[in-house]
């Protein structure tokens, strides 16, 4: 079987002086090569604010074309979200297809979706997108038709017939997706019932929560060097035995989906009852990549989504991972500290889930701050969260 031919894509940067500005576009590449698509040029500029028909001046915009064709790039990639007009615009002058971080990420998540909820989530996401950028994508077409001041076109019966057939859409599938929630809920009721003690492990894409929820459950959830490699939550019991101080006692544990900075706002809300697990959790596990140097950024945007799923207030336990991948100069004296994000000083344990350093030792310290958390440090028997196993 033929595989099919690998597109060739330029990614584009521009900074407006955002803190947040990535002058590497690192991982819009790496966002693309999850996407399946190759990136053979970079290209970043300044402005002070986007051009509203090109997003970029029409110099630079004839410099992307020329080093597109120079590096036999088919498609454009840019790092920030074009509005429906732009990309258009870009298009048309630039002569290939002009995309966005937001269409990638929605292109990642529709080729990864398994699971029923997964892919119901993924196709509500998708058809919100496109229902906003029906509107222009026909607007030649009207003005080709009708004119000025003229109504019924082709046109626009066109784009009349395309905003009931995805408003119909997008109905059909939030109901869907509605039946699926309440089958999830039972679930989730019944495991209740069980009172278990619950942990999420969450954090930035590619941190490595798969490969630590392997290591701690010794489940084989797929874990790989993509983003979002992961879409479904997955959630086992995790048996905290003697060994680990604890007196045999299971907790549940849950992989999550990877947060990424600039999550499109309908993914947010099509995933909200996927990240449920999150809300619901008696602790957080925010496992950190503390071998990327730009960690810091990825906490802070970990932590914008976990308030815009209403999970802020979760107790957190901050898990700096890949330690096996640090520089010698950045290792530290004791697997066992703090670090303070936004003014709270958090508990950060060191590991590497690949290695399975300091794996014990986390054991350890969740047994400790379970106990403490149900306020049973001396007889973890008492409390039903603390369940048994058989
Ligand atoms: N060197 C090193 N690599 C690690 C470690 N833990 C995970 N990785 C690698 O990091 C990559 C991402 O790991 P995953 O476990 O898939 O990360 P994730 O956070 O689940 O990612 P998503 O599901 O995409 O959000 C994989 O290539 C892992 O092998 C570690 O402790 N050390
Ligand atoms: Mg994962």
């Amino acid at each position: 079987m033929l595989s099919a031919p690998v597109v060739s894509t330029i990614l584009v940067g521009v900074d407006f002086g955002h803190d947040h500005f990535d002058g590497t576009l690192d991982e819009l590449g790496l966002l693309a090569q999850s996407a399946g698509l190759q990136p053979v040029a970079r290209i970043t500029c300044k402005r002070k604010a986007p051009d509203s028909a090109l997003f970029v001046g029409t110099g630079k915009a004839d410099e992307i074309k020329l080093l597109a064709q120079q590096a036999g790039a088919s498609e454009v990639l840019f790092d920030q979200a074009l509005s429906p007009a732009q990309q258009r615009n870009l298009e048309r002058r630039l002569e290939m297809p002009v995309n966005d971080r937001i269409y990638l990420i929605l292109k990642i998540f529709a080729q990864r979706a398994r699971s029923h909820e997964g892919k119901l989530q993924v196709e509500l996401a998708n058809l919100q997108y496109v229902s906003t950028r029906l509107v222009r994508r026909w607007s030649h077409l009207e003005r080709q038709s009708g004119g000025i001041g003229m109504r019924g076109g082709p046109g626009e019966k066109q784009i009349e017939l395309d905003k009931r057939i995805i408003s119909d859409a997008i109905k059909r599938t939030k109901e869907r997706l509605e039946k699926v929630k309440k089958q999830r809920n039972t679930q989730r009721r019944q495991r209740d019932k069980h009172q278990t003690f619950k942990i999420s492990l969450v954090g930035y894409t590619n941190a490595g929560k798969s490969t630590l929820f392997n290591a701690l459950v010794k489940a084989r959830a797929y874990a790989a060097d993509q983003l979002f490699a992961t879409l479904d939550t997955t959630t086992r019991q995790l048996y905290l035995g003697a060994a680990d101080g604890g007196v045999g006692r299971s907790v549940s544990l849950s992989d999550t989906v990877g947060f990424i900075r600039n999550l499109p706002h309908d993914l947010i809300d099509a995933f909200r009852a996927t990240l449920q697990e999150a809300i619901d959790a008696d602790l957080l596990i925010h496992v950190v990549d503390a071998a990327n140097p730009e960690y810091p950024e990825q906490i802070a945007q970990v932590q914008e989504v976990l308030r815009q799923i209403g999970a802020d207030k979760v107790p957190q336990l901050l898990v700096f991972n890949k330690f096996d991948a640090l520089e010698m100069s950045q290792h530290v004296r004791h697997l066992s500290d703090s670090y303070e994000v936004d003014g709270q000083t958090m508990p950060r344990i060191w590991v590497s889930a690949k290695t399975g350093q300091g794996i014990l030792f986390l054991r350890e310290h969740l047994v400790k701050t379970v106990q403490e958390a149900l306020g049973t440090e001396d007889n973890t028997e008492q409390d039903p969260r603390f369940a048994t196993i058989d």
